[in-house]
């Protein structure tokens, strides 16, 4: 698991080098930045189970079937499994976002989670639209100028997209 400084030391090590100038450009940028890192995590942390429960339920109105009986999510034990699968993939994009490197997530979730849902008989395209649903949620409520310091937020925006998109596709 690695975080963005923890990153750019084990690349310039391998190399036997000493950080480069972009190296530390980014790092420098990603310091200057870092309130809005905080701010987003911060505001993603504390409205959770309001995200994954506006994902899930635009998703069960979209693919009734996996409430009906016979479905993924029928019974309360699944349906359950699905909440609680939703809340884990939010809160590892949380670690991935607070960390600036996606690693915690591939390795501590995304790894062999597709061969997880197949074995197990659940849909991974309906996970992976559970996902981009907790993404617009997530970067609508992230991105929400009211009550902050307005300022530039689009490429932290789109980094915390690309973590909900790896998701997505991990189990798709
Ligand atoms: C992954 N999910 C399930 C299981 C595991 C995971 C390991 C089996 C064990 C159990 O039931 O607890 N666990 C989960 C995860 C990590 C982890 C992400 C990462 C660290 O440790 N059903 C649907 C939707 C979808 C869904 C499409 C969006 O209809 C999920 C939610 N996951 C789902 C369901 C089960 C499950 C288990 C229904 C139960 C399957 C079953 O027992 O039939």
């Amino acid at each position: 698991m690695l975080d963005a400084f923890a990153k750019v030391v084990s690349q310039a090590d391998a190399r036997g080098e000493f950080l480069s100038t972009a190296q530390l450009d980014a790092l420098t940028n990603m310091v200057k930045e870092g309130n809005k890192r905080l701010d987003t995590v911060n505001r993603i942390t504390s409205n959770a189970s309001g995200i994954v429960s506006e994902a899930a339920r635009s998703l069960f109105s979209e693919q009734p079937q996996l409430i009906q009986p016979g479905g993924n999510a029928y019974t309360s034990r699944r349906m359950a499994a699905c909440l609680r699968d939703m809340e884990i993939i939010l809160r590892y994009v949380t670690y991935a976002v607070i960390a600036g490197d996606a690693s915690v997530l591939d390795d501590r979730c995304l790894n062999g989670l597709r061969e997880t849902y197949q074995a197990l008989g659940v849909p991974g395209g309906s996970v992976a639209t559970g996902v981009q649903k907790m993404k617009d949620a997530a970067v609508r409520i992230a991105n929400d100028p009211a009550g902050i310091t307005p300022g530039d937020c689009s490429a932290l925006m789109s980094e915390i997209a690309g973590y909900f998109d790896r998701a997505a596709s991990a189990v798709s």
